[in-house]
């Protein structure tokens, strides 16, 4: 396959690893901590480190717990389905307000960037949370590719349309007006934060969590997160975004994870981070900002969050 492979774990014999891996390893978010060599890297589980120690949620709760509603609208449909979805070939077509547009090969777009270790809290708008160790470029490495003009405020996303291979495409119980489309304002885009995933647990992104790219914004509910990227378009305007399309009244555009702002179904003041059990919730206060407030509040200064939801 062409296209960029994080190498399998466990692995002795990664011998190029430094040219895709950086020799940073984020724990959480603003700590970076250097890597004794790619020997000392060893990909298990339980090497990584959650931000504040936080335990690893399970590898297969990662990729068997998923929304991924092309795919059906239950937890377990997309890990059952998505591999029905071909990810090679693969092209991504950029276009608005930048110097560089044009209909890209990804393996092009991505090429020679940099993939990083990335261990976020992870926070869905239903209330649980996961911590998940990404590997992922950053987005404005990505971005800075294609040039953005002084006109470019916002960047939007879209995910892949193929309804033949993606059976909630097809279904008739499906409130969602495809293709899935997200957005971000281009200093939320441009932030050291936000990557696009290209792996998860040292392996190649599997189907469900949105191969072979998908965005990740840790300090906004997990809707922002689009998988399965084929465009980029940078606008003036701010972009449409699925779920606020789908329910106004519930998902706004900015969705930055907030305790103190709940949804109309669901309270944000606490969360159930995976594993959760009817005896053992394993429930937790949520943070604002999920825990990135240090590095992202300023983002928002003046900003009324009760309105901007
Ligand atoms: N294209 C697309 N992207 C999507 C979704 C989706 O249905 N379609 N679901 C979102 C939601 S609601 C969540 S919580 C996260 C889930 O990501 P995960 O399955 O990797 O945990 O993906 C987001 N990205
Ligand atoms: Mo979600």
């Amino acid at each position: 396959m062409p296209r960029f492979k994080v190498p399998a774990i466990p692995s002795s014999e990664i011998t190029s690893e430094s040219a895709f891996v950086s020799r940073r390893r984020f724990v959480g978010a603003a700590m970076a901590l250097p890597l004794a060599g790619a020997a000392a890297r060893a990909l298990a589980g339980d090497t990584w480190t959650g931000p504040d120690g936080e335990a690893l949620t399970p590898e297969a709760i990662v990729t068997g717990y998923n929304n991924f509603y092309e795919f059906g609208l239950d937890k377990t449909d997309p890990a059952e389905y998505a591999h029905e979805m071909t990810v090679d070939p693969w092209r991504v077509e950029v276009s608005g307000e930048c110097a560089r547009p044009g209909d890209y090969a990804y393996e092009d777009v991505i090429k020679g960037l940099t993939v990083e270790d990335r261990v976020y809290r992870f926070r869905c708008v239903e209330a649980w949370s996961m911590v998940v160790p990404w590997q992922g470029i950053s987005l404005a490495d990505v971005l800075a590719r294609f040039e953005p003009t002084g006109d470019a405020r916002f960047v939007e996303f879209t995910t892949l349309h193929r309804p033949a291979e993606m059976r909630g495409q097809r279904s008739v119980f499906s409130s969602i007006d495809w293709p899935y489309v997200e957005g971000l304002r281009l200093d939320e885009a441009m932030h050291p934060l936000t990557i696009m995933a290209v792996g998860v647990y040292g392996r190649d992104l599997p189907n469900q969590n949105g191969a072979p790219w998908r965005l990740v914004v840790p300090w906004k509910y997990g809707f922002k997160s689009i998988k399965s990227v084929v465009k980029i378009r940078f606008t003036r305007r701010q972009p449409r975004n699925t779920w606020n399309l789908t329910a106004p009244d519930e998902y706004g555009f900015f969705a930055n994870v907030n305790p103190q702002v709940d949804h109309p179904r669901w309270s944000q003041a606490t969360e159930r981070r995976l594993p959760s059990t009817l005896f053992s919730p394993n429930r937790r206060d949520t943070l604002m900002f999920n825990g990135y407030g240090e590095q992202v509040a300023s983002l928002y200064a003046g900003m009324d969050l009760r309105r901007h939801f």
